[in-house]
């Protein structure tokens, strides 16, 4: 299952729901404060409080953030 967290203004965020469209995937997206102190869900996760964040428990990642990286990430995985 795929999980992204988000914010709704978030250039980043959407580049990845572009490719997640793109490629067909079905995925939940959570949505975080606009306020990083109040990320503490995504801060756990990754480590960082910045979005996007992506969560692929079906290939173990479970919080992988840098738009760049989870593009990388999906293509490489479910691109076919
Ligand atoms: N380099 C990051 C940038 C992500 C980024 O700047 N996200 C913004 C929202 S558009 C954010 O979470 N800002 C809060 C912060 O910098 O703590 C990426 O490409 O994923």
């Amino acid at each position: 299952m795929l999980e992204l967290y988000v914010q709704p203004l978030c250039p980043y965020c959407r580049k990845v729901k572009r490719v997640l469209d793109e490629l067909g995937l079905e995925y939940t997206t959570h949505r975080v404060s606009f306020f990083k102190f109040r990320r503490d869900e995504v801060r756990e996760l990754s480590g960082q409080s910045q979005v996007p964040v992506l969560v692929d428990t079906d290939h173990g990642v479970e919080g992988m953030n840098e738009s760049d990286d989870i593009v990388a990430y999906l293509r490489e995985t479910y691109e076919s």
